[in-house]
This record gives C-alpha cells, sequence and structure tokens, in this order.
C-alpha cells in the first residue's frame, strides 16, 4: 500500500482510500491496517478503561460504550464527541481523499455527501474471547458508511446474506480479518443488503488468502499462516453519521431537524 508522508508514530496512511479498497467484496469497502500507532491505541483504550462507569451498558456477554449519548427514537441530541474520539480518528479520516485524482479540489472524504460531512456518533464495544455479535444490519438511523477501528486484538467479521426465501445463509459470503490499529470502512449495499456479524468462538479458523477478503491488505499476513488465530479482547469503535440531530433547546419540544 503507497504510504503518505505521516509522522504519527507507526501509523501509515494511504495516499488515498483507492489503495486501500477491499478489491473481491461487491460494493464499497476499505481496509488500512496502520490507521493509528500503538501509542495512540494505548490512549483511546486508557480513556475508554477510565470512563465513568455508568457509561458502560452491560449486555448478556458483552459491555459497550456510546459517545456522546444513545439514540433516542433513532435521533441523536446535538453533542460533540469527546476530544479522544476526535484526535486521532475523525481528524484522519476527514483528511483522506476518496480518490488520488482529486487534482487540486477539496479533498472529497468517505463522509463528503453524508448530512453533516462527518461522524457524529461513536459505539465502543468489547468483546472478550469467546464472544462475537449475532449478525445483524445497522438500520436506518445512520448514513450508509461505518468506520470501524479496532483495538487491541484481531477478529474476523463475517458478512452475510439472505437466502432467496429471505431466511439468513448461516454461511457466510465473505470474511474481514481486522487487525489491532486498523480501520475498516463499509458502505452502500454492504451497509444495506447485506448483514454483519462476529462468531461466539474462541479461535477464528480457516484462514488463508482464500478464505479472507482482505488478505493482501493485511499488516501481518504471517501472524495467521497457520489458518489460526486465538482470540484476545478486542475492542472496536464504530464511527457514523446518525441522520437526525436534535439541538438541546428542543429536547422537549422534539424536535428540530438539521
Ligand atoms: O465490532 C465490530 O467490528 C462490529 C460492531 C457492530 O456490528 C456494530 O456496532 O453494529
Amino acid at each position: 500500500m503507497a504510504a503518505a508522508g505521516c509522522s504519527d508514530g507507526n501509523a501509515r496512511l494511504p495516499l488515498s482510500l483507492d489503495a486501500a479498497k477491499i478489491t473481491s467484496l461487491p460494493a464499497t469497502a476499505y481496509y488500512l491496517p496502520n490507521f493509528i500507532s500503538e501509542e495512540e491505541e494505548r490512549m483511546i483504550l486508557d480513556k475508554i478503561a477510565t470512563a465513568p462507569r455508568p457509561r458502560w451498558k452491560q449486555l448478556t456477554h458483552r459491555r459497550l460504550q456510546t459517545w456522546p449519548s444513545d439514540l433516542v427514537q433513532d435521533r441523536l441530541l446535538d453533542a460533540p464527541l469527546p476530544p479522544w474520539l476526535e484526535t486521532p480518528v475523525v481528524s484522519r479520516l476527514l483528511s483522506l481523499p476518496l480518490s488520488d485524482d482529486h487534482d487540486g479540489d477539496a479533498v472529497r472524504h468517505i463522509f463528503a455527501d453524508s448530512p453533516h460531512q462527518r461522524p457524529n456518533h461513536v459505539l465502543i464495544n468489547e468483546y472478550p474471547p469467546g464472544i462475537g455479535i449475532m449478525p445483524h444490519k445497522d438500520g436506518a438511523a445512520y448514513w450508509p458508511v461505518v468506520c470501524t477501528v479496532s483495538l487491541g486484538a484481531s477478529i474476523c467479521l463475517n458478512l452475510y446474506r439472505n437466502k432467496e426465501d429471505g431466511a439468513l445463509d448461516p454461511d457466510p459470503a465473505w470474511r474481514i480479518i481486522q487487525e489491532p490499529r486498523s480501520l475498516l470502512i463499509t458502505t452502500a449495499t454492504l451497509y444495506t443488503d447485506y448483514l454483519h456479524g462476529i462468531s461466539d468462538i474462541k479461535q477464528d479458523l480457516d484462514l488463508s488468502a482464500d478464505t479472507i477478503v482482505n488478505w493482501p491488505l493485511l499488516r501481518d499476513p504471517e501472524a495467521f499462516a497457520s489458518g489460526q488465530s486465538v482470540r484476545q479482547t478486542r475492542t472496536s469503535l464504530t464511527y457514523r453519521d446518525v441522520l437526525k440531530v436534535s439541538k438541546v433547546g428542543n429536547r422537549l419540544g422534539l424536535f428540530n431537524k438539521r
């Protein structure tokens, strides 16, 4: 992957997202293995760990934080993200051109066409070994671009499709390895037509260039050469643009569309 000059420790950004495209998928997705540095990863994990306890929502096997807040009827109450979720991730996302040929024009980034031209919401999911997330779609609350930064450990994300009768095909159509410090961007029909999920297993298996669509883009494919990867706790940040945002002043009068 062509790397632009980047002075952020061991983060390495391509010149544009073109170079990071996962070419064997039916719609646009990008994988950037070195999106943040180890130091940035440590800083973000530390902020997550020291967030006030009520920030955590405990599910049966997994816990999550929602920033700046939960959605209410698919609406977000207008509030900034905390600085540690803005920098470096959002600033870096907005600095990355979609394509090499922008010819001196303003950089068109991945959120250029979204309502707020930037992500305004972050879900933080923590996955202990053996725990995943059921196949699902993210629904109508968001612009159909999801930017996922992985922290702490690798995990395999599965993309699923429905069969002709509408039932979920339990065999993943595609599998994507997400290494720590990587960025995965999924868009378009990958958002609207396909489901995504993570298996509840302690080891990801059958990993190879034939089974993993982003194999050519991995930072360290050698780490998966045995075909197996033992899970450790992995934390993900998913950045999205919530379509409907309400101003605080309209909280009770619900809701001023922006
Ligand atoms: O942790 C991930 O990579 C996936 C998270 C996810 O599926 C979601 O937030 O909807």
